[in-house]
């Protein structure tokens, strides 16, 4: 069963091959912890990838959340990544046809094609986003090996209108286009059609330091514990944000996260 095989056996069973990536990156680096850097200016957000870093397997953006975003940061946050060792997730959750995204993919201010390892893309489209997607990286001749997507099946938000038959069908969608899906954005595993696609969860955040745990963020944010999404919900990779960038010290933080994550993981697929 897919929850308890090791990251290791699925990247076996990959026929991705930026999952296939992830997931070894996962294995040797023992981390299933994704940051997100959603802070307003670049430096801050290039000092968090680099002070998180260490203890991450994705670093994922909201470039155009920057009031200072320029040309240089998609190099320089690929530096970092080179230096730490995970990748980037662009999280822009395309969602027009199929030309539209094309044109947003790779070209604009943000360039999103050129730096991010990875991005997310809504599947209210259909298949045509997809296409639209790969043949942005064909026309560049680019990348077409190291780029991937997630699709995002299901919301964590309250009252999100990603209803069970919106999520199956999404999952269809990730199943017939493992070419460049590499996982889905899910707050569970129900119906996920491969070991090789990963499950990536966000609307997580702990109690740190006998704070209580808090289960919201009064803007519809829903969060549960890090031990709940990867023990409860199948979560692979779980997205931690203001768990981190408002802690005190975020590297001690995402080392914090990171070793509950994998020691809930460990406990998954142990026995
Ligand atoms: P935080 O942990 O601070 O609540 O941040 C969660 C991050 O995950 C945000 O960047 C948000 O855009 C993203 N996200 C989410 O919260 N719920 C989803 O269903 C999909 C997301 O990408």
């Amino acid at each position: 069963e897919r929850l308890k095989m090791t990251f290791d056996a699925r990247a076996e069973k990959s026929t991705n091959m930026m999952s296939a990536r992830l997931l070894r990156l996962m294995a040797t680096k023992r981390t299933n912890l994704c940051v997100a850097g959603d802070l307003r200016s670049s430096a801050a957000v290039l000092r968090l990838a680099d002070a998180v870093g260490p203890y991450i397997c994705v670093f994922k953006t909201h470039v155009d959340a920057l009031d200072d975003f320029s040309g240089q940061f998609g190099p320089q946050l690929c530096e970092i990544a080179k230096t730490h060792n995970f990748l980037i997730m662009e999280d822009r959750k395309f969602g027009d046809i199929g030309n539209t995204v094309s044109l947003q993919y790779g070209a604009g201010n943000f360039s999103v094609a050129a730096w991010a390892d990875l991005v997310t893309v809504h599947a209210l489209p259909g298949p045509g986003i997809i296409d639209g997607l790969v043949s942005c990286l064909e026309t560049h001749r680019a990348h077409l090996k190291d780029r991937a997507c997630f699709i995002v099946a299901e919301m964590s938000c309250k009252d999100a209108l990603t209803t069970a038959s919106y999520r199956s069908e999404a999952m269809k969608l990730a199943e017939t286009r493992v070419d460049f899906v590499a996982g889905v954005v899910s707050q569970s595993a129900s119906g996920i059609p491969s070991p090789g696609l990963i499950q990536l969860t966000p609307g997580v955040r702990a109690g740190v330091n006998g704070t209580p745990q808090s289960d919201s963020d009064g803007l519809g944010q829903q969060y549960n514990s890090p031990r709940h999404v990867v023990l409860e919900r199948g979560a692979d990779v779980a997205v931690v944000g203001r768990g981190v960038t408002e802690a005190p010290d975020s590297a001690e933080a995402a080392k914090f996260y990171r070793d509950l994550l994998w020691e809930a993981y460990l406990e998954r697929v142990s026995e």
